[in-house]
């Protein structure tokens, strides 16, 4: 790999107006740079110099979340590997980029290691973890927030985000994304070794990273199967070490998302972690079995607010229907029994997504477990339901990405915070597409949601930290700014523009409300309303980046 400048110093400022993915591009892919200064041709040099290949640019027209009026530069007829950039006919320069196979390669093994350098309750050792070491963390007992005579070990899993908590409903939409990308890429992750403490062993090493998270989430589940909502601190932590925040932990009441999420997730667990391990199989088995007994107890809705006192993530969610249809779906996707599928008949007939894959919305995920189950007796009515709304959503997000000057799948709503995960839920959606019709038209726009990702935006930022010579390195993460090492460890996705950051990032950033969306970001450790990172928003990227390889 090139040395890259951001090793050195920084880069503070973006002087290009020719936007594309710093990573690079695979061979056989669209490659297409989005250009904000007026330019009719372009050639794409080499590292000599060497013109190797000219066009004519086209124009888009004024791109509205960005409020740049651009130009496409279609280069995708280079497939010859090696290391470029765009030239313009004004002299304008692009950032450098590859061509290659392996252009991805190092940003997968960032991306997937980021879960890695989130472990909590374990020291990270140099031989893992480089320079960014640090001794076990949150390892004291933690008490229930509404009886403090009971003590519980809940050690472990990864920390949420930028801050240490450590939450139930986040945990298992990551997982989800994640093993759903062991599950159908793994021609992508089986053999990929990520120098992590269990590397080495037969299990291919993305199924150790989420066991790590497994293990603790199943000590979040009480004995009668209802699951704890979080772990966490009264108040989030100051910007210290994980090692320092030696606060009380609290465990907090039982909710009927967490209990319904960790039933779905460690039945889909079960049936993945079999073929390597069928203790630790029939151990997610049963903590799944006894959360859905849980459930069957309790068929109202089992709410969670934080209680006066605590300022944590809340996860609130008002409703639990389609967190129940995961569970119901996955549990019939592992054995098949016909009380489950009566559940989801049940269930389905309610209002809510069959597409959305996200934490506070998991419909899609039941939409998954069902159409990947495997099983020859699946209800023809339920398996359309599902596969048209996957695919109308699709079609959607097309248009939207055909109607973007940087051929994204965003509205407007969609610059909030986190937009990042938005963008890269659009990517599995168009996956899904993908797989559930055949139809690989759906291939390169899963790809131009990575490229705005790795650079084709209107800030130039490459929001992965790590991959691309102007990318973030100042996110809102408490390890990254407190361990005083001047580059953030790799692999962490921002969170992304958000049009409406909250008032903090107002002033920090100082923008006023004429900032389009798109722009609305600033690469600062305090904006965490614009740059903080979580394992929700990785693991969307994982998945979306494992499609792209795995269909390269
Ligand atoms: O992403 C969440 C955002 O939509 C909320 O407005 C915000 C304030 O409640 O919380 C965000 O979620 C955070 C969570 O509460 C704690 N861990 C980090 C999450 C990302 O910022
Ligand atoms: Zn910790």
């Amino acid at each position: 790999m090139a040395e890259h400048e951001l090793n050195k110093s920084p880069l503070r400022c973006f002087n290009t107006s020719i936007f594309v993915n710093q990573a690079g591009y695979l061979p056989n892919s669209k490659k297409i740079a989005t250009i904000t200064s007026s330019a009719k041709s372009f050639c794409v040099i080499d590292e000599n110099g060497n013109k190797i290949f000219t066009g004519d640019t086209t124009y888009f027209g004024k791109d509205k979340y960005s409020q740049d009026s651009v130009y496409f530069a279609d280069f995708s007829k280079v497939t010859e590997c090696g290391r470029y950039r765009i030239e313009l006919d004004n002299g304008d320069k692009s950032l450098s980029f590859e061509i290659s196979d392996k252009v991805y390669d190092k940003t997968l093994y960032d991306l997937i290691r980021a879960f890695y350098f989130l472990r909590c309750g374990c020291e990270l050792k140099e031989e893992n973890a480089g320079e960014y070491t640090h001794p076990e963390c949150h390892t004291s007992k933690a008490v229930l927030w509404d009886d403090h005579s009971q003590e519980l070990d809940v050690s472990g899993g990864w920390h949420d985000a930028g801050d240490y908590g450590r939450y139930v409903t986040a945990a298992c939409c990551a997982l989800s994304h994640l093993l759903y990308a062991c599950k159908l890429f793994p021609d992508v992750l089986d053999k990929l070794q990520l120098n992590i403490p269990e590397s080495g062993n037969a299990t291919p090493d993305m199924l150790n990273e989420c066991r790590y998270e497994l293990e603790w989430m199943l000590k979040m589940q009480r004995n009668d199967g209802g699951v704890y909502h979080k772990v966490t601190t009264a108040l989030h932590a100051p910007f210290i070490m994980p090692q320092d925040d030696k606060e009380q932990l609290y465990v907090f009441s039982v909710s009927s998302i967490a209990t319904a999420d960790l039933s779905a997730i460690c039945a889909l667990a079960s049936g993945i972690y079999k073929k390597y391990d069928e203790e630790f199989a029939q151990k997610l088995y049963k903590a799944s079995m006894s959360a859905y007994s849980w459930l069957e107890a309790n068929p109202n809705f089992v709410e969670f607010r934080n209680p006066n006192g605590n300022n944590t993530g809340p996860y609130w969610e008002s409703d639990d229907t389609d967190n129940r249809f995961w569970a119901s779906c996955e549990m019939f996707s592992l054995t098949g029994d016909i009380k489950y599928h009566d559940d989801i008949k049940r269930l389905i007939s309610k209002e809510f997504s069959l597409s959305d894959l996200g934490y506070g919305s998991v419909g899609g995920f039941g939409s998954m477990a069902y159409l990947f189950s495997g099983k020859e007796n699946l209800d023809d009515e339920i398996s359309s339901a599902m596969k048209s709304a996957i695919r109308s959503k699709a079609q959607q997000l097309r248009d939207y990405s055909d109607n973007c000057g940087y051929r994204v799948a965003m509205t407007e709503l969609d610059y909030c915070w986190g937009s990042n995960m938005i963008l890269m839920k659009q990517g599995m959606n168009f996956a899904l597409a993908d797989i559930i019709s055949n139809d690989n038209n759906y291939y390169s726009y899963a790809c131009s949601q990575f490229d705005y990702l790795l650079g084709v935006n209107a800030t130039g930022y490459s929001y992965v930290s790590g991959t691309g010579d102007f990318c973030v390195n100042y996110p809102h993460l408490r390890p990254a700014h407190a361990d005083g090492i001047e580059r953030c460890m790799p692999g962490m996705v921002s969170g992304g523009p958000n049009r409406r950051p909250c008032p903090n990032d107002m002033e920090v950033t100082g923008f006023g409300s004429d900032v389009p969306p798109m722009k609305s970001f600033m690469d600062d450790v305090g904006c965490y309303s614009l740059n903080e990172i979580t394992i929700y928003w990785n693991s969307p990227t994982v998945f979306t980046l494992c499609y792209i390889l795995s269909n390269k």
